[in-house]
């Protein structure tokens, strides 16, 4: 068999792997209305589109999929991942925006005063990181997992309910004074983004889900070419139970063995980027343990899946720094440490951003 008939029949498996896949799978509940909410998003924010600077639309992942034993699922395989990361990213690509507005203004008071003031320092400076945050601001479609950490919500303790409020007399409920401003901070950027048309939210549990999902998003993501970007933090199930091999009901706990056979999913990065949007920047994530092989193996899935870059992180310090690998660079981004909040989502999103914007002044450069 020569090399070029071995990857048509990888190309036909996987093929076939994916068909099965979603042929089997549970059909989504809410499908109608989450395409309908998913286009109403999409064309809201492609309408702003002038000489190509136009809004960047993004489909963030968040948190890990469950694979489910049963079909009335009691018992499931979980993928750790909190959603900060996802969560955290989320509230800096939108930072980037919101400091365009901030800097804009700048910019007009600028405008006005620069002469009185500073000379025309004032203005100019404005217009130039203006130009840049205009680049990088996008809208954000957060596909999260159920109860993960959300945008807006860091600073929040655990349970914020019942640690933020107080009942005072009658039906009144207050903020306490301690959580007053970090409350305020959530509520009012939270609703800004969501009521501005900036930010959609759309929850799921199941790696049934989740691939459904992503692939409904990726449709009209593929109608805006170059400027939508896939970042894809999900910690996605490696091994499923077909929805046909699953027992109905609840596993009986009789028996001294628990035998189940879970199956590899098929890799939906590839069809991602071959099928469902190829002109989308895509940026995946590896996660590892072990600190010794995590770059080779984010290189192998930057190959294989033909990504624009995968972000490596090791488990213990992904909080800390991750590396950036692209097809010729590694780069290593850290937290800024002497900034007690500063986070290493921070100059993450600064990087990718920037590098979309290069990839969509020249998308056949970068691949
Ligand atoms: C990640 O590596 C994320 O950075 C984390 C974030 C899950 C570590 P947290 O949500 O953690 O802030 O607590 N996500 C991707 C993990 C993953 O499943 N990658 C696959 C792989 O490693 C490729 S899609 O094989």
């Amino acid at each position: 068999m020569d090399a070029s008939n071995g990857s048509q029949d990888t190309e036909q498996t996987l093929d076939s792997q994916v068909k099965a896949f979603f042929d089997s799978a549970p059909p989504l509940q809410n499908r109608n209305d989450i395409i309908q909410k998913l286009n109403h998003f999409i064309q809201l924010n492609s309408l702003s589109s002038e000489n190509g600077i136009g809004k960047r639309i993004v489909c963030v992942t968040s948190g890990g999929t469950t694979a489910p034993l049963e079909q009335r699922c009691v018992r499931y395989v979980d993928n750790f991942s909190s959603g900060h990361r996802g969560a955290t990213s989320t509230e800096y690509l939108f930072l980037h925006l919101l400091l365009f507005l901030f800097l804009s203004m700048k910019l007009f008071l600028g405008y006005l005063f620069g002469d009185l003031l500073e000379g025309n320092e004032y203005y100019v400076a404005g217009y130039v990181e203006c130009r840049y945050f205009l680049k990088a601001g996008y809208a954000v479609i957060f596909l999260y997992r159920r109860g993960s950490f959300q945008p807006f919500c860091r600073s929040l303790p655990d349970d914020p309910l019942l640690e933020c409020f107080e009942a005072t007399e009658g039906l009144n409920i207050q903020v306490r004074e301690a959580y007053s401003k970090a409350v305020k901070t959530a509520i009012v950027d939270h609703h800004a983004a969501v009521d501005s048309g900036l930010l959609l939210k759309l929850p799921f549990s199941t790696i049934f889900e989740y691939l459904q999902m992503l692939q409904i998003i990726s449709k009209p993501m593929k109608d805006i070419g170059p400027r939508a970007m896939f970042y894809l933090a999900a910690a996605v199930s490696d091994f499923y139970v077909p929805w046909k091999d699953m027992v109905e009901h609840k596993i009986q706990s009789g028996s001294h063995i628990l035998d189940v056979k879970l199956v590899p999913v098929p890799k939906m990065l590839s069809v991602l980027r071959k099928d469902w949007a190829p002109l989308a920047f895509c940026i995946s994530f590896k996660l590892e343990t072990d600190s010794n092989i995590l770059l080779n193996k984010a290189r192998g899935a930057l190959e294989k899946y033909n990504m624009h870059a995968v972000v490596a992180n090791e488990l213990s310090t992904r909080k800390e720094q991750v590396v950036v690998v692209t097809i010729d660079d590694k780069i290593t981004v850290q937290r800024d440490k002497s900034k007690a909040d500063d986070d290493v989502e921070n100059p993450l999103i600064k990087l990718l951003s920037q590098r979309h914007s290069a990839y969509i002044e020249d998308p056949k450069r970068m691949r």
